[in-house]
């Protein structure tokens, strides 16, 4: 059987990039695997989040599941910390795990920063806890975008390393599921750097939630550059984008990335359809597309979240759904490590 898991973190601000970077595809993948998607709240308190806003946030992460197209019926959507298999096995990662495994993940160092003294033992074990979230469903599919990527190869050294440290073939080692076109989505105000819910500039990012004048402001004021848009010309003979054509105009290449990922159309036929425009005759066609595709979403999840108890619901079934997976494994952990069950 293949089992899916995949997650996005309760911290505000869902914005487009989350959208097609990752529950635009938990919506697609349903279909194929047996999906468990959920709501990390545990990983968002590595970093600092206010007690009121994480509960809003939480059942606004659940009313964008389940308004982008997600099935609770098909789907096991719930709250990570309602499952407390999840912290358990992490614990017993952070004893399979080398420090210098965790030395080399990057991104606890761009987020720690200058002030790495200061972070929490959190953000620094938060891979272990994500190896922990995939491996107590023994799920053999991940979904990442770039950013995860590196999190993804500690899962799977984890997985490795305790079956062969206890001489069990207990855990699968998961494969990593990536995405066409935009799974790397540019903020609109500098395209090298990732659209991002914790940038202060909310003129940086398309939020789920935004109406549409907000989101045919946003994509009227994004950067571009003096040149008219590319044609087809510039992709590789595989039809891939070089990172040189990227890096050389990186505002253009994510706004056809974006289109191409709202219309699911391949990136060739969108560059061709567009080669030689302006920006502005570009960025008209974008609006209309992203006030299409986001417009019923944002509604949908504005009715969903004045509803709260119907957002539980989802996520208190969910989550005894998943604890009837995890259980067992846990145990199967429990009897290989060599913990009594008295
Ligand atoms: N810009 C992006 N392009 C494509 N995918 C993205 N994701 C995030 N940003 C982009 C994907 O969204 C999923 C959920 O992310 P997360 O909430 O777990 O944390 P994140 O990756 O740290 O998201 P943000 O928005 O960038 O938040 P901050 O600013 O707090 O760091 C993941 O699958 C991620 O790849």
């Amino acid at each position: 059987m293949k089992r899916i898991f995949s997650g996005v973190q309760p911290t505000g601000n869902l914005h487009l990039g989350n959208y097609l970077g990752a529950i635009k595809n938990f919506v697609a993948l349903q279909d194929d695997y047996d999906c468990i998607y959920c709501v990390v709240d545990m990983h968002a308190i590595t970093v600092w989040q206010d007690p009121k806003e994480l509960k809003a946030h939480t059942r606004e992460v659940t009313a964008a599941y389940l308004a982008a197209g997600v099935d609770p019926k098909r789907c096991i959507i719930f709250n990570q910390s309602q499952v407390a298999e999840h912290a358990e096995l992490a614990w017993i990662f952070n004893c399979v795990a080398r420090l210098g495994w965790l030395n080399r993940m990057t991104q606890f160092k761009e987020k720690a920063g200058k002030h790495r003294e200061n972070a929490s033992v959190g953000l620094y074990a938060y891979p272990n806890l994500m190896a922990a979230d995939i491996l107590a469903y023994k799920a053999t599919h991940v979904p990442v975008g770039e950013d995860q990527k590196q999190h993804l190869e500690l899962t799977r050294d984890v997985a490795q390393k305790f079956n062969n440290d206890f001489g069990v073939e207990l855990f699968p080692v998961p494969e990593p599921l990536i995405f066409g076109a935009a799974t790397r989505v540019m903020s609109l105000r500098d395209g090298a750097r990732k659209m991002s819910k914790s940038e202060p500039s909310n003129m940086s990012r398309i939020n789920m939630t935004d109406t549409a004048d907000d989101i045919a402001k946003k994509i009227r004021k994004a950067t571009s550059d003096p040149e008219l848009l590319p044609g087809a010309e510039v992709l590789d003979a595989a039809g891939a984008l070089p990172e040189e054509a990227r890096k050389a105009r990186p505002e253009a290449h994510n706004l056809l990335g974006i289109y191409a990922a709202l219309s699911d159309k391949p990136l060739r036929d969108v560059l061709e359809e567009f080669a030689g425009s302006q920006f502005s005759h570009f960025k008209a066609v974008l609006t209309d597309l992203a006030v299409a595709a986001l417009g019923p979403m944002g509604h949908e999840m504005e009715r969903l979240t004045a509803d709260p108890a119907s957002v539980d619901a989802v996520l208190r079934d969910g989550a005894e759904r998943a604890r009837a997976i995890a259980q067992p494994i846990l145990a199967e952990v429990h009897d290989a490590v060599g913990f009594l069950r008295a």
